[in-house]
């Protein structure tokens, strides 16, 4: 059954298409630099978005028309979305998906029959998969939405909270390795705290770090072989949440002897949140081996939470994909649309304008992004600028050869120093050549 009869397979039309709903930049097959668009790209749907977003806001209902929406029965409803997701996936040339174990089936009275209404979705979506492209980028457990979590999952004061959040991670990975999930992600929902009055924070962590070590050795014993990711957040729907940004998800898998499990999903708002650019967040995982996936989408730079809008921005999409191409690509992570559509934009074709949108800027950015750095213009600058590391007193400070007693003789017979200009707007300058 066609949900969206009114989409065609999206085409790329070029640079001078103005049809919305065709593709103007992304060409999935075109090769830049011997790789293919897409294989670069990896582009993801987030099931929770796209399939289930209802586009509320704090003061007005949602205002999403969606062709399922006229199938009332839960079970009979979940079904009809995850044949839609396969529909738009499709209809996008989109091959993969990320969804939470709660977006794709609804909870029953006890654990059990979730995990049966579960079990019968899983069923079907393998059904779906056997006759399609599409292919599970990642899986994760939703443990922030019910009351249970009101105190966190695995940082909650109960010990009952961490042990039916555990529960629902061990279903979780057992469900992403039937879908043959590459990757399984941890977003820290409610770890964290809103007070330190009433939060033990040692034992907090203790337990976080608990709890990732028993995924971590769960997947072994099934050999789920896919690849775990941590999703840093600095704040929302806690004050102070644990994983706020990569270097603080480094330091603590680092204290936890966990760095050989895991790498980052890195996403665009959730960095602007911390403070720090995208590229910031991209560049620390990359230079420490730590990039992963990333979720794709844009923040809203006047206001202060999680807009999660579509990525249309090819600037920064290109500043992204420099990161990606010289981390030798994202697989097997991807480019997951952790995006939605703003609330004025609800009708089905939306859902389609919006991630063409997004993929046109992701096109565009990636192909200024190989062209900058086939050119070298950037990485030449940077090489000259550290070039007093090279030989002299610098070759023996980064090997080692000097310390303190060496380099106050050094600095007493040194006369003047003198230094370059570091030529940001140049820099910036450059970039607009390549977009
Ligand atoms: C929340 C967020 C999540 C994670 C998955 O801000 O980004 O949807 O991506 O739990
Ligand atoms: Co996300």
């Amino acid at each position: 059954m066609a949900y969206f009869s009114s989409v065609s397979k999206v085409a790329y039309e070029g640079p001078d298409s103005k049809n919305p709903l065709a593709f103007k930049f992304y060409n999935a097959d075109e090769k830049i630099g011997g790789k293919a668009m897409k294989d670069h790209l990896r582009f993801s749907l987030a099931y929770w978005h796209t399939m289930n977003g209802r586009m509320s806001d704090p003061f007005g209902v949602g205002t999403a028309v969606r062709p399922w929406d006229s199938v009332t029965d839960e079970m009979a409803q979940a079904k009809a979305r995850m044949e839609a997701l396969f529909e738009i996936a499709e209809k996008l040339g989109i091959d993969y998906f990320c969804f939470h174990d709660r977006d794709i089936a609804p909870e029953g009275d006890s654990l059990a029959a979730t995990n049966r209404q579960l079990d019968e979705i899983v069923a079907h979506t393998k059904q779906l998969m056997s006759n399609s492209p599409v292919k599970l980028l990642w899986g994760t457990a939703c443990l922030f939405v019910h009351p249970r979590f009101v105190h966190g999952a695995a940082t909650s004061c109960n010990a009952e909270v961490f042990a039916y959040a555990a529960a629902q991670v061990k279903k979780a990975l057992e469900v992403t390795k039937e879908l043959g999930g590459t990757n399984y992600v941890f977003w820290g929902g409610r770890e964290g705290y809103e007070t330190l009055l009433n939060t033990n924070l040692g034992l907090e962590l203790d337990n976080l770090g608990r709890f990732l070590k028993m995924a971590v050795d769960y997947a072994k014993e099934i050999g789920f072989g896919g690849q775990f990711l941590i999703e840093p957040k600095p704040m929302e729907p806690t004050k102070h949440q644990y994983d706020s940004d990569v270097a603080a998800c480094h330091a603590f898998l680092q204290k936890y002897k966990l760095t050989d499990s895991f790498k980052m999903n890195i996403e665009q708002n959730h960095a602007i949140l911390a403070g720090h650019t995208f590229a910031h967040e991209l560049r620390y995982a990359r230079e420490n081996d730590m990039l992963g996936s990333i979720d794709v989408n844009q923040g809203d730079y006047l206001l202060g939470w999680d807009t999660d809008q579509m990525p249309t921005s090819a600037a920064e999409a290109m500043l992204a994909m420099y990161e990606v191409l010289q981390n030798g690509g994202i697989s097997p992570g991807g480019l997951n649309f952790d995006a939605h559509l703003r609330r004025g934009s609800f009708e089905p074709e939306d859902l389609f304008i919006g991630h063409i949108a997004g993929m046109d800027a992701y096109a565009k950015g990636l192909r200024a992004a190989h062209a900058l750095l086939e050119s070298g213009e950037i990485e030449e600058f940077v090489k000259n600028r550290y070039r007093s590391y090279d030989s002299g007193i610098g070759k023996k400070i980064v090997d080692g050869a000097v310390g303190f007693r060496e380099l106050e003789e050094y600095a007493l017979a040194q006369r003047a120093i003198s230094n370059e200009s570091g030529r940001q707007e140049m820099l910036e300058g450059i970039l607009n050549r390549y977009l």
